[in-house]
């Protein structure tokens, strides 16, 4: 098995039993631009802490595997130039050059599984991509595999949305609604998908995941939480930014792990400061859910 290395904030609230949230570092490496994305990972870990849980936010440090991370890794990650997108193939190729790695969803929740942290925040999953020959997020193959609860808003709204969401559908990955029963569209509240379930407070997500757990399903449960109202952005502005994106994805030939970084910047810059407020609302909002959804987990167990 991997050596995972612990910082002594992860490893005591471990050792002790405390609810834990894990965090994600390619919003660090391969989102957010500096300083916003050092300020906004220290943010959630704050939120996460005043909702009395644990912050644990993975990355890849000389090749390694980091759960829980002191403000100089972070910003190690922030500042590296050579550092790679870790999605959940690629802790070997980290590994065998001692890179540093910003993990991505996928590699996220793998380390998180093993380390037996249950609750994980981000932004937007990764999915189905439009009009493409084929690409497909390697997110969606590690949520059919990993019993993580995983608090997002949605799948980014560069993808294919209904395509992603059937195609968890039949990977056995509920979607779950928080206090809505439409499927969140990242930047904006909803995207017209309707979901079959919702649940009102963290109560209720946290029996639901115990309850699908239960079942001996090993896959992920996903709680969408809509952006809060104040940051969201029209869906038809963001539409638009967002086909101009994939037209300049095609002309440029952007392929592999740079086509959601690139599709995310470009949208970010054509829709302007709005993008990133929105972008950076729901970050927050979905750690200050998914502590409040860890503690309830928590005490049911
Ligand atoms: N947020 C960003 N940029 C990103 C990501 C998030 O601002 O690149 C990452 C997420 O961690 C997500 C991943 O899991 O992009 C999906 O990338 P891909 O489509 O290559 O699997
Ligand atoms: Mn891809």
């Amino acid at each position: 098995m991997a050596e995972l290395h612990y910082s002594e904030e992860v490893l005591s609230a471990l050792e002790e039993n405390r609810p834990l949230v894990g965090l994600e570092t390619a919003v660090v490496t391969h989102g957010l631009p500096y300083p916003t994305n050092v300020e906004l990972a220290h943010a959630m870990e704050n939120v996460i802490r005043q909702e009395g849980a644990v912050p644990a936010t993975v990355g890849v440090l000389g090749g390694k595997a980091q759960i829980g991370m002191k403000e100089e890794d972070i910003l190690l990650l922030a500042q590296d130039r050579s550092v790679i997108k870790v999605s959940r193939r690629d802790f070997a190729r980290a590994a065998a050059r001692k890179l540093n790695g910003g993990t991505t969803v996928a590699g996220t929740i793998t380390a998180l599984h093993l380390a037996g942290i249950q609750v994980f925040a981000t932004g937007g999953i990764g999915g189905v991509h439009r009009d493409a020959p084929y690409d497909v997020s390697a997110d969606l193959h590690t949520l059919a595999e990993t019993p993580v609860l995983v608090v997002c808003a949605g799948a980014k709204s560069i993808l294919d949305l209904p395509a992603t969401l059937e195609t968890l559908e039949t990977l056995s990955v509920p979607v779950v609604g928080y206090q809505t029963s439409l499927f969140p569209a990242f930047y904006s509240r909803s995207s017209g998908l309707v979901l079959d379930t919702s649940v009102e407070d963290p109560e209720e997500a946290a029996a639901l995941a115990k309850a699908h757990w239960e079942m001996g399903v090993h896959s992920a449960v996903l709680l969408t939480v809509p952006p809060p109202l104040q940051d969201a952005l029209p869906e038809a502005e963001m539409q638009k930014a967002v086909d101009q994106a994939l037209k300049e994805t095609r002309k440029h030939k952007i392929h592999g792990q740079e086509v959601t970084p690139f599709l995310l910047k470009r949208v970010s810059e054509l829709t302007g400061k709005a993008s990133l407020t929105a972008n950076l609302g729901l970050l927050l909002n979905n750690a200050r859910v998914a502590a409040q959804t860890a503690v309830a987990l928590h005490e049911h167990s």
